[in-house]
């Protein structure tokens, strides 16, 4: 019945999100257009390659582009479906920045079409979905939608969030239980048969704005329990306790899981969405605000640990190990190593020699002179001072006995805790 109903679908936004969505979708044999506003995009993706990097989606979107089931285009066409995975970032005071779903939503609204289905996946602030539904409307006055006319409406709009953990999206997209809010239940409905073409997992339903606070409860609690791993560490420094054997104990404890501190929290997502519900809410989201401002501090709190044992040194040789926002993968962004590099160079705190063997070259921001991208191994054999900013497999795999006589600083815990 799914296949008479979606036909073809159009992912807008062929990101981290997008694109893999779209390639999956195309797998099952419908019809994908995917729509970007980046020609670079549209052209590598055509091509039958992928402009970012993630396991097996070259081989997923080879095959789906090789097929026919997938095209990229920089207009969007008409769909049955169009899904929207466009990035929700914040501006400077923390505020959500939604435009890009605004501008996504007012390109369809022209090539819409009574019976279709717009899905937000995008991570958004509460209430969101129905602004979604007035920006369509403001266009297209001869369609109803539903925060018009509800369950009559010619267009069904519902939020499904992605929640799949970046290294294993192709894998987290179809095993991962789905929750699915509609602006009317049979926006839902009609949402969850599209997900029930390619998700293994339950396909849950309920209203457009659960579902947006659904997604962001689960990054904000995230965030408050490293929150938390990152307090204990912090205190753990000035009582002089090792926080990693501390927690390992405790741990023990059938009722306690306590996360792993570090240098900070990094990529897109956690660091971000907890700041929604404090714009939404901002009375009330004290522990939420708290939790950010702690994760925050803390690649301050490395530097300044770093800054200490420099000074004890006429020449330091630094060791910055990992830039990555976490481990073995090669996504920079918002990554605290990369901030506490940057500062380290800033303030001339010594020689630094960067080990991230993710990449091939240094971002331009952390190139200067002094500064040197090198493998593990020279590393190791230059630097007195190593300090740990990701948790890659390769560093968990030094031997002891090499790290003897170097002072370290071990943020991420790699040495520490077994
Ligand atoms: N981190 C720690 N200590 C920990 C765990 C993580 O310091 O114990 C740090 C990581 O090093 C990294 C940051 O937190 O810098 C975030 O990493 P992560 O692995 O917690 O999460 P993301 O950002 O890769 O993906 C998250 C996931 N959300 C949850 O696990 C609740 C993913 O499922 C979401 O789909 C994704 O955000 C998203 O797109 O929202």
């Amino acid at each position: 019945m799914h296949k008479a109903v979606f036909n073809k679908v159009s992912v807008i936004g062929l990101g981290y999100i997008g694109l893999p969505t779209a390639a999956v979708i195309a797998s099952r044999g419908i019809e994908v257009i995917g729509v970007d506003v980046s020609q670079h995009a549209v052209d590598t993706i055509n091509q039958g390659k992928i402009h970012i990097v993630e396991p097996d989606l070259d081989m997923l979107v080879q095959s789906a582009v090789t097929t026919g089931k997938l095209r990229a285009t920089i207009e969007p066409e008409s769909a049955d479906v169009f899904m929207i995975a466009v990035p929700t970032p914040f501006t400077d005071g923390h505020k959500p920045d939604v435009s890009y779903i605004e501008a996504a939503v007012k390109k369809i609204a022209p090539v819409l079409k009574k019976g279709n289905l717009v899905i937000l996946e995008s991570t958004s602030p509460v209430g969101t979905t129905e602004k979604m539904s007035q920006w369509m409307s403001e266009i297209r006055a001869d369609l109803k939608f539903p925060h018009q006319l509800g369950e009559q409406a010619d267009i069904q709009v519902a939020h499904c969030p992605e929640r799949v953990l970046p290294g294993y999206i192709i894998q987290e997209l179809v095993s991962n239980d789905r929750v699915i809010g509609g602006l009317t239940p049979y926006c839902a409905e009609k949402a969850k048969a599209l997900y029930e073409i390619f998700v293994k997992a339950n396909c849950i339903i309920t209203d457009a704005r659960t579902a947006e606070m659904a997604k962001l409860t689960e990054n904000s609690f995230r965030d408050v329990n490293i929150a938390f791993a990152n307090e204990l560490s912090i205190i753990c420094d000035k009582l002089n306790i090792n926080v990693w054997e501390l927690i390992k104990l405790a741990n023990r404890h059938p009722r306690v899981n306590i996360l792993k501190p570090g240098p900070g929290v990094g990529g897109h997502c956690i660091a971000v969405d907890p700041w929604f519900i404090v714009d939404s809410a901002p009375e009330e989201a004290r522990l939420i605000r708290t939790a950010r401002d702690v994760n925050d501090s803390k690649p301050e709190f490395v530097l300044n640990k770093l800054k200490q044992v420099a000074e004890e040194f006429k020449h330091p040789k630094i060791a910055l190990l990992g830039l990555a926002f976490k481990a073995d993968i090669d996504d920079l962004r918002e990554s605290p190593a990369v901030g506490i590099a940057q500062k380290v160079i800033q303030e001339a705190l010594g020689e630094v020699f960067i080990v991230e063997p993710h990449i091939t070259e240094l971002p331009a921001k952390l190139q200067a002179d002094n500064v040197s991208l090198v493998s593990l191994a020279e590393s190791l054999e230059k630097v007195n001072i190593i300090v740990t900013l990701t948790d890659h497999t390769v560093f968990k795999q030094v031997k002891p006995s090499v790290l003897q006589e170097k002072i370290i600083i071990d943020a991420r815990g790699i040495w520490e805790q077994d």
